[in-house]
């Protein structure tokens, strides 16, 4: 790519918060990434410790939600997450060196797949200053109906707004002011398997339940860190040792 188109993406996601990317990996690659979370699910997720594994429904093993950091679970995704090009686009996003953070797969289940709360991710992120970004890979078909992503133009300039508990496994904080000013100022992205939605650590974001009957709703999240931003280690380790409690006292 063009330096000159580069800095024009750079601007456009700085002012608005977010950038799509239609088409960004092609069919083979989409191809790959079933067949690795395919054997990931079947062999491994059994295995791992709740915070990895998240599900609507712990007692139904087909109601699987969340997985949590997949490049530490298969080299394929270490190799998607690092030295790519999900990683080079962080990085000229952010106009930063970045440490990768996470990789997680989203699912949200046909009827029982449960809203996304209106959040920005920095609130769980605990930098400073709040510099990152997190990408969202479709490998659906995503629409109204089965739970697009939405997001607040702008609102990553604005700071950061009042957090509660949302009692939403995998998203345990919510917006607590988010009003109908905010769902009538929403853009929303339909997407394909293979486009890329990239937004700010501060971008206020949502995503509806899954409504349809028959439609599977399934993403992966890539989460880059800029190097200028330093975590706040020891409110993060509390907050988790919290999340871990709660998991327990919910048992
Ligand atoms: O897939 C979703 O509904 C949520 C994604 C999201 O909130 C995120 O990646 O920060």
């Amino acid at each position: 790519m063009k330096s000159e188109n580069k800095e024009l993406l750079r601007l456009k996601f700085r002012e608005d918060g977010f950038i799509f990317f239609p088409n960004f990996i092609g069919q083979d690659e989409l191809k790959e990434i079933h067949i690795h979370l395919d054997m990931l699910i079947l062999e491994k997720v059994q295995s791992m410790p709740p915070e990895h594994v998240f599900y609507e429904d712990r007692n139904d093993l087909s109601t699987l939600k969340q997985l949590q950091i997949l490049h530490k679970y298969d080299p394929f995704f270490y190799g998607m997450m690092f030295n790519s090009r999900f990683e080079e686009l962080a990085k000229m996003l952010l106009g930063d060196e970045i440490i990768g953070k996470n990789m997680q797969f989203f699912n949200k289940p046909p009827r029982i797949g449960q809203p996304t709360p209106p959040h920005q991710d920095g609130y769980y992120f605990m930098l400073n200053p709040n510099e990152a970004v997190t990408m969202w890979l479709g490998l659906d078909n995503v629409d109204e109906e089965n739970g697009c992503v939405r997001y607040l133009k702008g609102s990553h300039l604005k700071g950061m707004r009042p957090h509660v508990k949302s009692n939403t496994l995998g998203f345990s904080q919510g917006i607590s002011d988010y009003g109908l000013d905010d769902m009538n100022n929403e853009t929303w992205f339909t997407t394909k398997p293979g486009d890329l939605l990239v937004h700010h650590a501060l971008t206020v974001h949502r995503a509806d339940n899954n409504k349809s009957n028959s439609r599977t709703r399934k993403a992966l999240g890539f989460i880059y860190y800029a190097k200028k931003a330093k975590e706040d280690t020891e409110a993060k380790e509390a907050y988790q040792a919290k999340l871990a409690e709660e998991r327990i006292a919910q048992k």
